[in-house]
């Protein structure tokens, strides 16, 4: 399953809205007979490419597969009838598929055709490895990721999409790597009008391997840490056999990069039409209170009702962010939004990069919140993470609950 989890990563950057699924097909003699992982939407799904590797050593044989085997007619055909054809004898799944479409009756199908079916190995990595597709399933939005930056006193010196305060080119090239990701970068109309940022990955672009060499495949920067929670079951801990074990024959060692779709919160449409955001090569959303307004070339405009202040309503933006197939946004904004989606508790993670300087109190703070009468109604948040990135610390932070 550590193997698989592995596979289901090298779709990290391309499988969306899909889910990034890994699969492995080991034959009755322990031999690894086939590997395969989902690379992206319309395409096979990874159970495929591993049956399909295996071909006749799949009969008897286990199958290890991240994600649950899908049961329906979707743009592919259900895996689960592939798995039974395949003669497969016990398959062993991380978790289940949060697919209303499919949502344990993959599983059923399997055991009804007599296959012994385990589940919930390393059922933690395989959530955290798709937190947006399960949160777009389960609660019908987006995983958000609030990303902020700031001096040593928490005080930011621009409205800042783009983070103009960040001078480390690590800390950057980190922030590019996440858009990547997240698949979705969001900001607002006023850090549009500020900044004018771009929001799509380039410095992050050359140090995605393209090349076929497994040492390479995992994209990573330096010092970085999304796929060390896989880290227990890196290939160190494998055993030399699979080490040395060859990648899929199907896109062979090949990462698909995307540019994450865009989109901007703009109540009152003031973004123009020429701003950078808009620039070609991703999906674009102007999530707007206007239903008038005439959306530039290549932009969708997804109208939502106005909050009392005639904001965009964030529950309403984020809910038809999910009914777009939106699983995980990156948020780069300035203190106003980051505060409302904190008081609105959209955030499910907070990224926090300080910069080894001090701004004072003239400069203003992260998040625009309300005054506190009493220390009690202070947000909370719990650190999950802290780490060095170049000069600057990275704290990850979850808000804690009530
Ligand atoms: C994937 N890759 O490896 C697995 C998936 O439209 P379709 O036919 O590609 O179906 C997508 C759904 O299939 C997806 O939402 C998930 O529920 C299920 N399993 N999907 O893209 C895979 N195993
Ligand atoms: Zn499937």
């Amino acid at each position: 399953m550590a193997r698989a989890l592995q596979l289901a990563a090298l779709g990290r950057l391309s499988t969306f809205p899909n889910p990034r699924v890994g699969a492995v097909v080991v034959s009755p003699d322990g031999e690894i007979a086939g590997e395969g992982w989902h690379q992206r939407a319309g395409e096979a799904h990874a159970e495929v490419f591993a049956l399909r590797a295996a071909g006749e050593r799949a009969r008897g044989a286990d199958l290890y597969v991240t994600l649950e085997p899908c049961s329906h007619h979707g743009r592919t055909p259900p895996c689960a009838d592939a798995v039974i054809t395949a003669g497969v004898r016990r398959v062993i799944v991380a978790m289940r598929d949060p697919n209303p479409l499919v949502s344990g009756r993959g599983l059923d199908r399997l055991r009804a055709a007599g296959i012994v079916v385990e589940t919930g190995v390393m059922q933690a990595a395989a959530l955290n490895l798709n937190r947006g597709f399960v949160s777009r399933m389960e609660r019908g939005r987006p995983f958000v990721t609030l990303k902020l930056g700031a001096s040593l006193d928490g005080r930011t010196a621009t409205a800042s999409g783009e983070s103009q305060w960040i001078t480390s080119s690590e800390a950057r090239a980190d922030v590019h790597r996440l858009r990547a990701e997240a698949g979705a970068v969001l900001t607002s109309s006023e850090t549009v009008l500020a900044d004018d940022p771009q929001l799509t990955v380039r410095e992050f672009a050359s140090a995605v391997p393209l090349s076929r060499s497994r040492e390479r495949v995992a994209p990573q920067a330096p010092g970085e840490g999304q796929p060390e929670k896989l880290g227990a079951h890196s290939d160190s801990t494998l055993s030399p056999r699979l080490r040395r074990d060859p990648l899929p024959q199907a896109g062979e060692g090949t990462i698909f990069l995307r540019q994450p779709d865009r989109i901007v919160l703009d109540s009152s449409a003031r973004v123009p039409a020429n701003a950078k955001v808009w620039s070609s090569g991703a999906r674009r959303f102007w999530v707007s209170t206007r239903d008038s307004a005439t959306a530039p070339e290549g932009v969708e405009l997804l109208t939502v009702p106005a909050d009392t202040d005639g904001r965009v309503d964030l529950p309403a933006a984020f809910a038809a962010l999910g009914t777009a197939a939106v699983n995980e946004v990156l948020v780069e904004c300035g203190p106003r939004l980051a505060g409302a989606l904190l008081q609105a508790k959209l955030v499910d993670e907070l990224l926090v990069y300080l910069a080894p300087s001090l701004l004072g109190s003239e400069a203003r703070g992260l998040a625009a919140l309300p005054g506190l009468a009493r220390l009690d109604q202070r947000l909370r948040l719990r650190y999950t993470d802290v780490r060095q990135i170049g000069p600057d610390l990275k704290i990850t932070a979850v808000p804690e609950e009530g």
